[in-house]
């Protein structure tokens, strides 16, 4: 028997808090992973550099150069995080073979990700969520893809788009379970532009093209808005006004990424209000340090008030959680690992809350006794039940050891 656990799921219960209960939910809670930060966001295309007004700094060693490289990576990565997994793919990361420099991305297909679904299925993953790639392409003409002024350019995206939500509808029945199909475009413009209307309308258009027929029972689309990026400063085209408005006019998902606002804007605070409205959100789980930086994330207070709105108001069931960081100034694996270990641990947190007393007080305005209450609770033994998670899911507490061995071992051979 764990001591330390018996102790605390006491303290928890004193609290009214079932850690039991807590520990069951917690490890339901899929956490969709992000392929892209094993190797810089730069894909199996043969890309060596990244566009589109993202930036992955560091030069850490050994990034993944390829598809067995970077599944090798993941491999071990998986192994190391406890609770349900999901693979959260980009379309430049298409197995294409012989097709590699032949074709081009409005032609993918299926196929060309049967290997990773194999891999996911290997690895006991729930499902495989999607991207197109709309950035780092010779197809972006003047920063725009989807809002081009060039019909031969916007048109090229739109069936890129397309071939996409074909590709997200195989996943999705691979796995008996839906696939997150969220798109992200890097259009906007460095410098105050003549015209912010036209080529909002082209996107608009643009969205529409491309959804039009898509898979309902096997699709779920998201439109992911961001309020600038590096060199695209002044105007962003998928503006967080643009794409609320889109997706509830046409009944498809928001997806909030942490790092896509103004750094004293919540994404926390906006969960519940997109909730007042829609049936799902999405979320791309990051953490922009001053900037849309893409840190890794780490069990900090606004990722602890994230997972409060994702358990309070019912659970992963509406909210779908995606990482999206990117950094190369450390070890690649343990910056996933550590990211998707806070995310579980942000997730404990919330679950080990008293919410439904909390939320009883507040109701009835007795405010000092929240403030009061609110307080003691921060200080509950939360690492002793989440010693006992990590026992329960088979993962070790110091993942950094066997990380290090593999680095020893694999990476340094990466020259
Ligand atoms: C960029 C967006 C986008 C990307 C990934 C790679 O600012 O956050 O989600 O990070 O699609
Ligand atoms: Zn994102």
């Amino acid at each position: 028997m764990n001591q330390r656990f018996e102790s605390a799921k006491q303290l928890y219960a004193n609290a009214g808090v079932d850690a039991e209960a807590a520990l069951k939910t917690l490890a339901e809670i899929p956490v969709s992973v992000h392929c892209w930060q094993g190797d810089d966001v730069l894909g199996l295309e043969g890309a060596t550099s990244l566009s589109g007004g993202i930036q992955t700094t560091g030069n850490y060693p050994a990034r993944a150069r390829n598809f067995e490289e970077l599944k090798a990576d993941l491999h071990l990565a998986f192994s190391e995080m406890p609770g349900k997994k999901r693979l959260n793919l980009h379309a430049n990361y298409a197995i294409l073979g012989d097709e590699l420099g032949k074709i081009d991305r409005d032609e993918y297909r299926p196929e060309h990700f049967a290997p990773w679904v194999a891999f996911a299925k290997e690895e006991g993953l729930d499902g495989i969520d999607f991207n197109p790639t709309f950035f780092a392409h010779p197809k972006m003409k003047d920063g725009l893809t989807l809002s081009s002024p060039d019909e031969e350019i916007r048109k090229f995206w739109v069936r890129h788009g397309k071939a996409c939500l074909k590709i997200a509808a195989y996943l999705g029945k691979e796995f008996g379970k839906p696939c997150l199909v969220n798109i992200w475009i890097p259009d906007g413009f460095k410098d105050v532009p003549a015209d912010r209307l036209s080529p909002r309308l082209r996107l608009k258009k643009s969205l529409d093209e491309m959804l039009e027929g898509y898979d309902k029972k096997w699709v779920i689309p998201a439109v992911e808005s961001k309020v600038f990026g590096i060199g695209v400063e002044s105007y962003t085209v998928g503006s967080n006004e643009f794409y609320q408005n889109y997706a509830a006019t046409r009944g498809i998902c928001c997806l909030l990424d942490n790092g896509h606002y103004h750094p004293l804007e919540y994404v926390s605070d906006k969960i519940p209000a997109l909730l007042a409205f829609y049936d799902k959100v999405a979320l791309h789980v990051s953490r922009g340090v001053r900037w849309d930086s893409d840190h890794v994330v780490v069990f900090e207070d606004e990722l602890k008030e994230i997972a409060k709105e994702v358990v309070r108001n019912g659970g992963t069931d509406r909210v779908m959680i995606a990482l999206d960081y990117f950094d190369a100034s450390i070890n690649r694996i343990s910056a996933w690992v550590t990211g998707q270990r806070s995310m579980q641990k942000a997730l404990l947190y919330a679950l080990l809350l008293p919410n439904g007393k909390l939320k009883e007080l507040q109701e009835k305005g007795d405010f000092t006794q929240l403030m009061f209450l609110q307080e003691q609770v921060k200080l509950l033994p939360l690492g002793d039940i989440w010693s006992e998670y990590l026992a329960r899911q088979k993962v070790c507490e110091n993942y950094y050891e066997k990380i290090m061995t593999y680095e020893a071992k694999v990476l340094k051979e990466r020259v």
